[in-house]
């Protein structure tokens, strides 16, 4: 375990006390290759900044693999070293669970990404069983669960995270039944037709029913999940009401909390006068065309990539006055790149980008400008402010932050987000231009509408927009699960 001097001071008056114990696959760090050596850095992201404070003033600790370290042949035991050098400060306890090359390829590349993600985002054709994955996602969901027994107490408060850990609630359980267990779902829970595909539907509901509580981006995933549980465990599991089930003899309480963005640090970098630079020398960069549209994803089949830039050739053959006058810039962040699916969704947009403005280019003039790397957040504020239209079209999504920093970005009330029905945040940016991402034409047209709105109906939606984020930020998000987690297992001390 790496010990280090807490940096920020901050009490959560929802924890009143208690430890606060984050379980994740990831690491709250990321590793950077430079040249020769590694480099440790922070992760920028809003839910790590939110859970920073929290996890630090209540001398909590965070469980995470160790698989950055597996991947750059660093052992675990360099972790400490590394951070020394670097100077970076961890505000809390860090305990890594050791996986072997195995445990990695079978359990994370294997059943979590390859089985769990296509079918939860509503791919069954791209999902395939393979016992031996869920072999190895059992074994390493034993490890994280014995990591939590060993290092936790009934007093604390124990959050495990995602689709990578949805059988640690019971094993943990079944270790140390006293233990106060979160469990918070990132992506969508699929309706009880896709769902039943899965082999293992039943041990995957029981594992996640090992918790006192169970968290949802929308309504609609809280209810497919008490849908699922009802049919798939018919005699363990009674619904009680829209927020409430029993497992046995125990209560779960099951309930939708939008993930959010830090809104106040992105308006603020979106007022710095750099920012205001960096955007006019974007827009300068694309000259003569005046107009700009973007989109932001990890490079994911689930995100609507391939299928965007099959809108944006249609849209130029619909509108060919906006040739030369728009670009669209696709930042498309690597990701998952030893996957097959992967690997081959790649290969799809190049030769998508290549194609397309093959077929347009003229004068210098380019429709589409494809970066395919990551960005520090400074500049993706930049390029969100430039951007007069973002397009997000995921085919299926948890929730999808992007659509909101799109909209933090906007300090200036300028501005238009194209987003997709299949997301959770089209529950609730209303005011956005909504689309169904399999529809192209509509998709078109929607780009057409964004383009051709006035500046007053533009700035009415982003102005409702924005205030929707403002007021459901990332710690909101936080102190609403953590405040219903306190009632729930207040439940579950009253009727011991
Ligand atoms: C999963 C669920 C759910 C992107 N490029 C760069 C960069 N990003 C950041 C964005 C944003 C985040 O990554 C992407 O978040 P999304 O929500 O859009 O998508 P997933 O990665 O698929 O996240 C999703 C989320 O979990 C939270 O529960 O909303 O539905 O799939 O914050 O800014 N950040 C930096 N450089 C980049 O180039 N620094």
């Amino acid at each position: 375990m790496i010990e280090v001097e807490p940096v920020i001071q901050q009490e959560s008056s929802v924890l009143s006390g208690h430890r606060l114990i984050i379980v994740s696959n990831r690491e709250p760090f990321q590793v950077v290759r430079e040249e020769d050596s590694l480099r440790l850095e922070r992760s920028a992201g809003g839910l790590i900044s939110a859970l920073d404070p929290v996890v630090q003033s209540s001398n909590g600790l965070w469980i995470c693999w160790d698989g950055a370290f597996q991947e750059d042949d660093y052992s675990f035991e360099d972790l400490s070293r590394l951070a020394e050098l670097n100077n970076i400060e961890f505000p809390y306890p860090l305990q890594m669970v050791k996986l072997s090359e195995e445990d990695i390829e079978h359990y994370y590349y294997g059943f979590a990404n390859q089985q769990i993600w296509p079918l939860f985002h509503y791919f069954p054709s791209r999902y395939a069983f393979q016992e031996k994955e869920w072999a190895q996602y059992t074994e390493v969901n034993q490890k994280f669960a014995q990591s939590i027994v060993e290092n936790a107490t009934p007093e604390d408060f124990i959050w495990i995270q995602d689709y990578h850990l949805m059988l640690v609630p019971s094993f943990v359980r079944e270790k140390q039944p006293d233990l106060n267990l979160g469990f918070f779902c990132h992506v969508p829970f699929p309706h009880y037709e896709v769902f039943r595909v899965l082999p293992t539907r039943r041990e995957i509901l029981r594992g996640m029913l090992g918790a006192d509580i169970i968290g949802f981006h929308t309504p609609d995933y809280a209810k497919y999940f008490m849908e699922c549980a009802e049919m798939l465990l018919p005699g363990e599991v009674k619904v009680l009401d829209g927020e409430t089930l029993m497992f046995r003899s125990r209560q779960v309480r099951v309930k939708a909390y939008p993930i959010s963005i830090d809104y106040d640090s992105i308006d603020a970098i979106s007022r710095r006068p750099e920012t205001d630079e960096a955007v006019a020398q974007l827009r300068s960069s694309f000259q003569p065309a005046e107009l700009i549209g973007l989109g932001i994803d990890r490079l994911d089949y689930s995100k609507g990539i391939f299928d965007r830039m099959e809108c944006i050739s249609l849209f130029f053959d619909r509108y060919p006055e906006y040739r030369k006058r728009l670009v669209f810039i696709q930042i498309a962040v690597p990701s998952r790149t030893k996957v097959e699916d992967y690997q081959q969704l790649k290969h799809e947009v190049d030769e998508a980008v290549g194609r397309i403005n093959g077929r347009f280019s003229e004068d210098g003039w380019a429709p589409i400008h494809y970066l395919y790397r990551g960005f520090p957040m400074e500049e993706l504020v930049a390029y969100y402010k430039a951007a007069d239209f973002a397009l997000v079209n995921p085919l299926r999504d948890g929730m999808n932050l992007v659509a909101k920093e799109y909209c933090a970005a906007h300090s200036d009330d300028n501005g238009a987000l194209i987003l997709s029905e299949m997301t959770g945040s089209a529950y609730q940016l209303k005011e956005s231009f909504l689309v169904n991402p399999y529809d192209y034409p509509s998709v078109v047209e929607a780009m057409h509408a964004a383009l051709s709105a006035s500046n007053e109906e533009k700035r009415e939606r982003m102005i409702q927009m924005r205030k929707t984020i403002q007021e459901n930020n990332i710690e909101k998000w936080l102190n609403d699960f953590l405040a219903d987690f306190n009632v729930a297992i207040q439940h579950r001390y009253d009727n011991a």
